[in-house]
């Protein structure tokens, strides 16, 4: 690690209080350039204890950057994982306040549950699916507390990856029941297609990024706990979203799921 306890510490309640006061900043390697990995996730996990405190609930997790156009679009070749709390879930159909935001954008996902606990290292897709209770749809809202989106990739680690609000919903379905590489999006904007893709475009296949996910933890000695929710990453680039907007996306052979922005 190259930043001293108390510098994470401080980062940890900078990035969180920009994230509960819609507030951007410049990316923090700009003023710690020496910044390390461990300390990038040991800032997310104290953002994460700074949430627990307060009272809120971990329900799952994230994987973000997922997708090659997804890598393309930022300029990265490796994912990043993150952490869902309890508040950041909307109810399906419902509406997002935007002034709780900075600049949202919306990623088309698949969602898991997991009914068994999953630890890395080693796991494989198998091991995904054979965890895994059922698979959903997924609209994942990201929120970079970085000014203009503008980031390297330990930045967004220590951020909690962006995370900020996302909805499931539509029709659950069992893993060994859809054939996730080739399923087909849709995500919609006030009606018209913003992006489409399938499934394979997340890491060849979505459980992937779970395996992947298993194997980062186990290497922190944690685990993926049954019953987690886990977005496994966007399918397509993220589409930016301001109020009034409605989005819709529609998963083949799992429904469809709409939020609106308020
Ligand atoms: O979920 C994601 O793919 C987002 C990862 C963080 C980068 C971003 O804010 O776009
Ligand atoms: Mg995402």
């Amino acid at each position: 690690m190259a930043l001293e306890k108390h510098t994470i510490e401080q980062l940890a309640e900078h990035l969180d209080n920009c994230e509960l006061q819609a507030r951007d900043t410049p990316k923090i390697t700009d003023d710690y350039p020496d910044m390390d990995w461990d300390d990038a996730y040991a800032i997310q996990d104290t953002i994460r204890a700074r949430k627990l405190a307060r009272g809120a609930r971990i329900i799952g997790y994230k994987a973000g950057l997922t997708s090659h156009a997804k890598m393309k679009q930022m300029g990265v070749e490796s994912p990043v994982f993150g952490f869902l709390a309890d508040y950041f879930s909307v109810p399906e159909g419902s509406a997002v306040q935007v002034s709780e935001l900075i600049h949202p954008k919306v990623e088309p996902e698949i969602a898991f549950v997991m009914k068994r606990a999953l630890k890395g290292p080693g796991c494989n897709i198998a091991d995904v699916l054979a965890a895994t209770d059922f698979v959903l749809p997924g609209i994942e809202v990201i929120d970079s507390r970085y000014r203009d989106f503008k980031f390297d990739l330990k930045s967004v680690v220590a951020d909690n990856t962006s995370a900020s609000r996302f909805v499931v919903g539509g029709q659950a379905q069992r893993p060994e029941s859809v054939d996730l590489r080739t399923v087909g999006i849709v995500l919609e904007k006030n009606g018209q297609p913003a992006a489409l893709g399938a499934g394979a475009a997340v890491l060849g296949h979505p459980a992937s990024a779970i395996a992947m996910l298993a194997n980062h933890l186990g290497k922190r000695g944690e685990e993926i706990p049954a019953g987690a929710l886990i977005l496994s990453g966007g399918i397509t680039e993220a589409v930016a979203v301001a109020p009034g907007d409605n989005v819709c996306l529609r998963v083949q052979g799992m429904g469809s799921i709409t939020l609106r922005f308020a």
